[in-house]
């Protein structure tokens, strides 16, 4: 069988990163306003303001652990290719939790929190440590030159060529945590249903674009994605 599978924040909710958009204003963008913080004009604007908001969130990242919805990924990941299928895995978070549960390949569409990137050379750099204004480009050496590698509102998402390549040859579509509201992310369940593919979302609650999907699995992703991989390992999926 091959699986391609989107995840998004929720499937970090219980690992301790806090997700975008909650009804009960305590997501991200009901504290922070991504206008100010999450485009290129920000950046330019207030580069300091915009890596201070980065900083505390990587130092939140490097705190966390992946939980069993991202364990449950890995593991499915290594058995479906050992029976010759394959999991395509694709996330917009820029936390590095799939790849620490053990998930070999992992496309970060949306960019890497543990990643800068220099607007001068282009070069990406792996950063664990606070970024700012003082730091240097290891690649070319300038100072100043270094922001996020995350991708903003406005800017291109990255691998998106390869990432819609890949939903060709795949039997099954699954979403996971993620409210269905950010394109071209939000979009890829209609390309998949337009090629004839099975849809599945899994989420706490019906996303933005619900009806999309042939199947929904509702509730917390840690105990919702274990007890899916199970049956899809067992053949019942
Ligand atoms: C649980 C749970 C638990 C909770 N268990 N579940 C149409 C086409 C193309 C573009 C656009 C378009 N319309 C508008 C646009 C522009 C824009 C956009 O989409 N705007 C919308 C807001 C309307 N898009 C862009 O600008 C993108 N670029 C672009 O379009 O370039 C041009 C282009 C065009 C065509 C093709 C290709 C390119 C770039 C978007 C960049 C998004 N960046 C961010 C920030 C990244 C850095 C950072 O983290 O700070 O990415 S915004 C933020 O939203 C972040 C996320 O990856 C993204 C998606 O959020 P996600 O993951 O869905 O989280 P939530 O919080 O929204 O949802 C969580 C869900 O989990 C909820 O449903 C909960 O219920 C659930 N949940 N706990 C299971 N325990």
């Amino acid at each position: 069988m091959r699986i391609f599978v989107i995840t998004g924040a929720g499937i970090s909710a219980e690992s301790g990163l806090g997700t975008f958009r909650k009804n009960d204003g305590t997501g991200i963008w009901a504290r922070f306003d991504p206008m100010k913080l999450a485009t290129p004009e920000a950046f330019a604007r207030d580069p300091a303001e915009v890596h201070a908001f980065y900083n505390a969130r990587r130092r939140n990242l490097i705190a966390a652990e992946p939980n069993m919805a991202h364990f449950a990924l890995a593991q499915l990941e290594t058995i479906l290719a050992g029976r010759g299928g394959q999991l395509t895995l694709v996330t917009q978070n820029i936390d590095d939790l799939h790849e620490r549960a053990g998930s070999q390949r992992v496309s970060h569409m949306h960019g890497e929190l543990l990643k800068a990137r220099c607007t001068a050379c282009e070069g990406v750099i792996s950063w664990r440590e606070d970024l700012g204004l003082h730091d240097r480009c290891s690649a070319c050496g300038r100072q100043g030159t270094l922001r996020p590698h995350v991708v903003w509102f406005g800017e291109m998402p990255l691998q998106i060529d390869a990432i819609c390549a890949a939903l060709n040859d795949v039997d099954l579509f699954v979403a996971i945590g993620t409210s269905g509201s950010v394109y071209p992310a939000a979009g890829l369940v209609s390309e998949a249903r337009a090629q004839g593919i099975r849809t599945c979302e899994i989420n706490l609650e019906p996303s933005d674009n619900a009806d999309r999907f042939d199947e929904s699995r509702y509730g917390l992703a840690s105990k919702e994605v274990p007890a899916w991989a199970d049956e899809v390992l067992r053949g019942e999926t």
